[in-house]
């Protein structure tokens, strides 16, 4: 068995965050590392799938509630609704947890190189 993701910890309760919303399936919280004004989280509670191909192919379903759950935070979150989506695949991309979650960058980007 391999250790618990960091988001399934958080999930648990194990390591404090807050939580912005949550759907039966999936979760969203702040990034501890903002890369925009606005950056949270879309984050399936299951771990079963490593990245986004893997749940693309597993359970299309809960990607398009990722999706969805996204666009809902950031109506919330900012003030114009818009946002940019991003999904690290692998460690070369910047991808450091192993447990599918979706960025939502927005508030305000002028930069192509955040993410
Ligand atoms: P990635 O690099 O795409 O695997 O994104 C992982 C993100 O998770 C990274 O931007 C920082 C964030 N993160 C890591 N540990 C924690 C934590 O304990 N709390 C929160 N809120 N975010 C975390």
């Amino acid at each position: 068995m391999s250790e618990p993701s960091i988001f399934t910890r958080i999930l648990n309760g194990e390591i404090p965050a807050e939580v912005l919303g949550e759907t039966e399936r999936v979760f969203a919280i702040r990034d501890i590392a903002p890369q925009a004004p606005v950056h949270l989280l879309v984050i399936p509670k299951t771990a079963e799938y490593r990245d986004v191909a893997e749940i693309a192919a597993g359970d299309p379903t809960l990607l398009a509630e990722m999706v969805s759950f996204a666009k809902e935070l950031a109506a919330q979150h900012t003030d114009d609704g818009d946002y940019r989506l991003v999904f690290n695949s692998g460690p070369n991309a910047g991808q450091t947890v192993f447990h599918v979650h979706a960025h939502v960058l927005g508030g305000g980007l002028n930069e192509k190189s955040v993410g």
